[in-house]
């Protein structure tokens, strides 16, 4: 018997993780307005622990090597939506591209207006993790987080960036914007890491 009808065939609460709930809708959930980001003058830009800056513009990030993703998706507010499809280029040739530093651990995403998430490095130099720009087989929509956002499936949702703009490579971890907040360093939605404790 093939390994995917093994899967599938497991009630669904197996791969809805504590707390969640079970939706169809794609929501739209973000801090301030939806930024107007011309595709002629974005960049992307890999800065901090590397070897040497990076700067890419969208073609030459899209001219990367391309892969089709599909996950399971996790919202800290409690809906998570099964097998949302993405075609991108993976987290671990981004990092790879960027040319960490050994010293580098953590990655700051940035995004317009002064937003963005941490992770360690080890949740983003991954193969199942991706900076997409079409969703569903269409060109991601600016309200999702067009024309790139990062896809990190295996954490709550809010570390997955939309209009990514680059990467900020450091050594010890550094909390983002919802991270600020109150919101967990890491954000395992298995292990239910919603907030932190201990904030200044
Ligand atoms: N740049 C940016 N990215 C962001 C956010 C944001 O406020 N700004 N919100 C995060 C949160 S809290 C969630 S749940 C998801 C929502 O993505 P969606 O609107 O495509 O569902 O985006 C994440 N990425
Ligand atoms: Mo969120």
């Amino acid at each position: 018997m093939p390994d995917s009808w093994l899967s599938r065939s497991r009630p669904q609460g197996d791969r809805l993780p504590p707390g969640q709930r079970l939706t169809a809708k794609f929501p739209v959930l973000h801090a301030g307005e939806v930024p107007d980001v011309d595709p002629a003058d974005w960049r992307f830009v890999g800065r901090g622990l590397v070897e040497e800056p990076l700067e890419l513009t969208l073609d030459e990030f899209k001219a990367l090597p391309v892969r089709d993703m599909t996950a399971d998706i996790h919202c800290v507010t409690g809906w998570s939506k099964f097998e949302t499809s993405w075609r991108g280029v993976t987290g671990r040739e981004v990092v790879r591209r960027c040319r960490p530093k050994t010293e580098a651990r953590y990655v700051l995403v940035d995004a317009p207006d002064g937003w963005s998430t941490n992770l360690p490095l080890s949740d983003l130099d991954r193969d199942d993790v991706l900076f997409a720009w079409e969703y569903d087989g269409r060109p991601l929509e600016a309200v999702h987080g067009g024309p790139l956002r990062l896809v990190v499936p295996h954490l709550y949702f809010w570390k997955s960036a939309k209009w990514v703009t680059g990467l900020e490579f450091l050594a010890e971890d550094r909390p983002g914007y919802w991270e600020r907040g109150g919101y967990h360093m890491r954000g395992d939605p298995w292990k239910e890491q919603r907030y932190r404790d201990g904030l200044d």
